[in-house]
């Protein structure tokens, strides 16, 4: 499974390199999957079963790579990472990906500006952010393409993270995973606004990775996903193209609503949902019978992120006193 990995990695790195400034820093967006990634063809290199779409956030990492001293050492938002979390690991597993040798060590600075692990997608902008780094801290000058491939063998939602805008992650077909990768979806939609009721940001009980495999291995529905997210990801790519906000908004919800549905129908099933989290559902489907269009997704966790037009701005913070705004990057 590793072999495979660093293979992965190494057919997208220039034959030789060298480190070159002593410190590089980069910038990945958060991204919210609209289409939702959710099940793997291939867990190693995290292929998935399906095609996923995305828009980024203005919130993300800021990750500052340089040289380090006996081993890796990594900082989270100031706090220095106990060598013994999955934390750690994950993030060791994927630098052994692109270790210019045995010996060679990593300090790794990471900045969130979103609550860590509260299903706010935090280790996509994490490894998007780690990749984008570690181009310019080894001069590899690897094309958007490479830089997607490449992070998503950190974490596979990663892949979107690594531009701003709206993100087409094709799941690909080759074993080698060389054509699984994201790239811009090429429209824009300035009206586009997102606002998330931060429900709960407590670490979250069930990490996605054994979500996403429990779901597909144990719910009787997940062989309906498939086709649930190609209509989906049809709908919400034709209402952005038309800019049709019903046909946009009522696809993204569908298609979150759906994802959980695979979670309550595992063995054993489990829900990221809070009480919180289903008064605040509520709230969006009473506002919309009132007239105010506005939709919702959810990720692995309880936050719920909304999206609604500009136009509505003034009614839906006067209906909504919890939302917090937050900008989208077209
Ligand atoms: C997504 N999520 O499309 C979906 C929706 C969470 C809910 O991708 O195992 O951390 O590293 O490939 O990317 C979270 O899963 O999983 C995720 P790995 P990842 O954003």
């Amino acid at each position: 499974m590793r072999d495979r990995r660093i293979q992965a990695a190494h057919a997208l790195l220039p034959n030789a390199w060298q480190q070159a400034p002593k410190e590089a820093r980069a910038f990945a967006p958060v991204n919210i999957a609209l289409a939702k990634y959710w099940g793997k063809r291939d867990e190693a290199l995290h292929l998935p079963v399906t095609d996923s779409f995305s828009v980024s956030l203005a919130l993300g990492t800021t990750t500052t790579i340089a040289k380090g001293e006996a081993h890796d050492d990594f900082w989270l938002n100031g706090g220095k990472i106990d060598p013994a979390t999955p934390f750690y690991k994950r993030m060791q597993e994927f630098l052994d990906l692109v270790r210019p040798h045995h010996s060679f060590t990593f300090s790794v600075h990471t900045e969130n500006n979103v609550p860590t692990e509260a299903g706010l997608a935090s280790s996509a902008s994490g490894f998007a952010a780690l990749t984008l780094a570690l181009n310019s801290f080894f001069g590899w000058n690897l094309s958007s393409k490479n830089l997607s491939l490449l992070s998503r063998l950190g974490s596979g939602s990663a892949c979107r993270s690594i531009a701003p805008g709206f993100m087409l992650w094709h799941k690909g077909e080759k074993e080698d995973g060389s054509d699984s990768y994201a790239e811009p979806f090429p429209e824009k939609w300035e009206e586009l606004t997102c606002g998330i009721f931060y429900v709960s940001t407590k670490k979250k009980e069930i990490d996605s990775r054994t979500a996403m495999k429990r779901s597909q291995e144990t719910s009787p529905y997940y062989p309906l996903w498939p086709d649930v997210v190609a209509k989906d990801l049809f709908d919400i790519t034709e209402g952005i193209k038309t800019k049709n906000f019903s046909q946009f908004g009522q696809a993204i919800e569908q298609n979150a609503l759906a994802m959980h549905a695979l979670m309550h129908t595992a063995a054993p099933p489990f829900s990221y949902y809070t009480s919180d989290t289903i008064s605040t559902m509520k709230h969006i489907w009473q506002a919309r019978n009132e007239g105010v269009e506005i939709y919702f997704t959810m990720d692995a966790g309880p936050n719920i992120k909304a999206f609604f037009l500009k136009k509505d701005i003034c009614d839906i913070i006067s209906i909504f006193k919890s939302i917090s705004l937050v900008e989208l990057t077209f």
